[in-house]
């Protein structure tokens, strides 16, 4: 559809290069969240729902965009002129990473793991005490003890960011050992 192929234009104007232009902020890898692209893309005076900015990704010849697993964000997957760092390398964690959480997230996190929530990641930290400031952020911390590396060799995936937060997909239940 021609139509289609003029929008993947001004996508890849937004997700390359001049996000700016619509008042949006790609994250340092480059992602940004599909609910706001929409709005703020229909706010510029362009017609775009999910179910065409799907096609337009599904139908790219050169698979220029990809979509997170949950479809919440979306970025192109090269060709940027804007600074992102797409080189997240998956790495080998330690035997056990810490998650500081406040006291009253525990009960949901005991039945749905610790989840990514808004953010793109899972945040853990290696020690204890970067942990606990992340929990005492929100109120009384609880320190949440992750067994990473039998998370590792049961196949999830970690990496490690440049400022040493490690970051997973979704930690499930059984494996957090709790810790007040
Ligand atoms: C909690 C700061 C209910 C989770 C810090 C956390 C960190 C759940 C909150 C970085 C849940 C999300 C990240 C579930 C997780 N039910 N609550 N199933 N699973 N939660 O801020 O880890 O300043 O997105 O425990 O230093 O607190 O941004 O994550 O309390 O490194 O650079 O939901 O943010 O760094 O909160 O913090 P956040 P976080 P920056």
């Amino acid at each position: 559809m021609r139509n289609d192929n003029k929008m993947s234009i001004f996508l890849s104007l937004i997700l390359r290069h001049k996000p700016e232009v619509i008042d949006i902020e790609l994250d340092a890898e480059g992602w940004c969240p599909v609910e706001e692209l929409i709005e703020k893309i229909n706010k510029h005076g362009k017609k775009l729902d999910f179910e065409r900015l799907k096609r337009i990704v599904d139908e790219d010849k050169k698979t220029r965009y990809s979509f997170s697993d949950d479809m919440k964000f979306i970025r192109a997957n090269q060709g940027h002129s804007v600074k992102v760092r797409l080189n997240l390398v998956a790495i080998k964690p330690p035997e056990i990473l810490y998650h500081g959480t406040k006291e009253a997230f525990v009960e949901k996190i005991r039945t749905s793991g610790i989840q990514k929530m808004k953010r793109h990641h899972v945040h853990l930290s290696k020690d204890l005490e970067t942990a606990t400031k992340v929990g005492a952020r929100r109120g009384i911390p609880v320190i949440l003890i992750v067994e990473a590396s039998r998370m590792y060799e049961d196949g999830y995936v970690f990496y490690c960011s440049e400022n040493g937060v490690w970051l997973t997909n979704h930690v499930p239940v059984s494996y957090i050992k709790e810790y007040k």
